[in-house]
């Protein structure tokens, strides 16, 4: 079906290749490659995720203009180059092509010149990916939270997580392996863990800012020749939230050497000199407009979202690989086991990092 969708987006030469991306987990991705050698992105929205994909490419449609608007303005420092994924439109104007099984296709414009990683190549490359998220920050705190639609109820709201875990721990029929044992036993040990963002919103300490709700290592593009952050992409979840979720998806996906996928668990470690890194570009954009509440929440947030997407890898694994494309069973249960090491490590390590925080401020 690729194939056809592809041809539903008007472009200037031929297709002559499509290839499959299969580093994402929600939403299958094409990179296609044109004659004259422009690429574009297509994407299979995943429909059991994102129930209504026509507010997804709503929202990238006005968090785009609002951007463009905005660099148009205020240019970023030293010429810094900035790109934004642009929505190509189907034959009918449309943002989707929706193929004959109901399936929406979406078409987005590659960014030329630009590459990410899967894990960090060096501190500067970690600087550089704090540096993109503070930008990414800046570029969308004045976006009204009214513009945008919540594509994702509930995403990053970690004791509904726990919910949802404690439902679907209740009623599975999962071998209880000793990896599922060992993953039931560290959920338990951290429930209390689960609220310590959504207390401090609760009671007014940490404000809603727009975020953008996913942005890992990978999602992070750097400039293939200056090796500066210039872009970040996957914006089907940018919506108010914390910017709490944001930094700890940062730090979690890039201060983890071996990266998301690997099954060497007991080598797993986060790496506090790349996060000392990250907060350095980060904090480099964010410093003034952070409190001193948002500081005090960043150690929580560290841990807390290595914990919350190994209890989300954890809970599908146990609800039979409903929401994370998995290439075979026990994959999502390999991850749950990656982020809960990840976790670990970073508790361990928890003055080391506190100590970084407080010195990078
Ligand atoms: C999913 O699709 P992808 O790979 O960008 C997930 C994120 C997780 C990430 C972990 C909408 O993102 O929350 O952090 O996997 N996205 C959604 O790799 O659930
Ligand atoms: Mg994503």
């Amino acid at each position: 079906m690729e194939d056809k969708a592809a041809r539903q987006f008007p472009v200037a030469s031929e297709i002559v290749e499509i290839q499959q991306d299969t580093t994402g987990n929600i939403n299958k991705t094409y990179r296609v490659t044109l004659a004259d050698g422009e690429r574009f992105i297509l994407q299979r929205i995943n429909k059991v995720v994102f129930t209504q994909p026509e507010l997804v490419m709503r929202n990238i449609r006005r968090f785009s203009e609002h951007v463009a608007r905005k660099l148009a303005v205020t240019p970023l420092d030293k010429g810094r180059r900035w790109e934004t994924p642009q929505v190509l439109a189907a034959q009918d104007q449309q943002d989707f092509w929706i193929d004959p099984e109901g399936e929406y296709w979406r078409a987005l414009s590659f960014i030329p010149r630009s590459r990410s990683y899967n894990t960090a190549q060096s501190e500067t490359h970690a600087y550089e990916v704090g540096f993109g998220l503070g930008t990414f920050h800046n570029l969308i705190s004045d976006l009204p939270a009214e513009q945008l639609a919540d594509t994702l109820p509930g995403f990053h709201i970690a004791p509904g997580y726990l919910a949802h875990f404690d439902r679907i721990a209740a009623s599975h029929s999962t071998e209880l392996t000793a990896e599922v044992r060992q993953g039931l036993a560290f959920v338990e040990a951290r429930r209390g863990l689960a609220s310590v963002l959504e207390d401090a919103k609760a009671a007014g300490k940490l404000p809603l800012r727009p975020i953008h709700g996913d942005p890992k290592i990978n999602n992070v593009m750097m400039d293939t020749t200056t090796g500066q952050a210039i872009s970040i992409i996957d914006l089907d979840t940018v919506k108010p939230g914390l910017v709490h979720y944001d930094i700890g998806d940062g730090l979690r996906s890039a201060c983890n050497p071996l990266g998301e996928e690997t099954k060497d668990f007991d080598a797993v470690r986060f790496e506090p000199e790349l996060a000392k890194a990250i907060l350095g570009g980060y904090l480099e954009q964010a410093r003034h407009f952070l409190t001193p509440a948002d500081y005090d929440h960043l150690f929580d947030a560290i841990r807390l979202i290595a914990f919350e997407l190994g209890l989300r890898f954890f809970t599908d694994h146990l609800a039979g690989d409903v929401y994370f494309l998995a290439d075979h069973r026990g994959h999502n249960l390999e991850r749950a086991l990656v982020q809960f090491a990840l976790c670990k490590s970073i508790e361990d390590q928890e003055a080391t990092l506190r100590k970084i925080i407080a010195d990078t401020l």
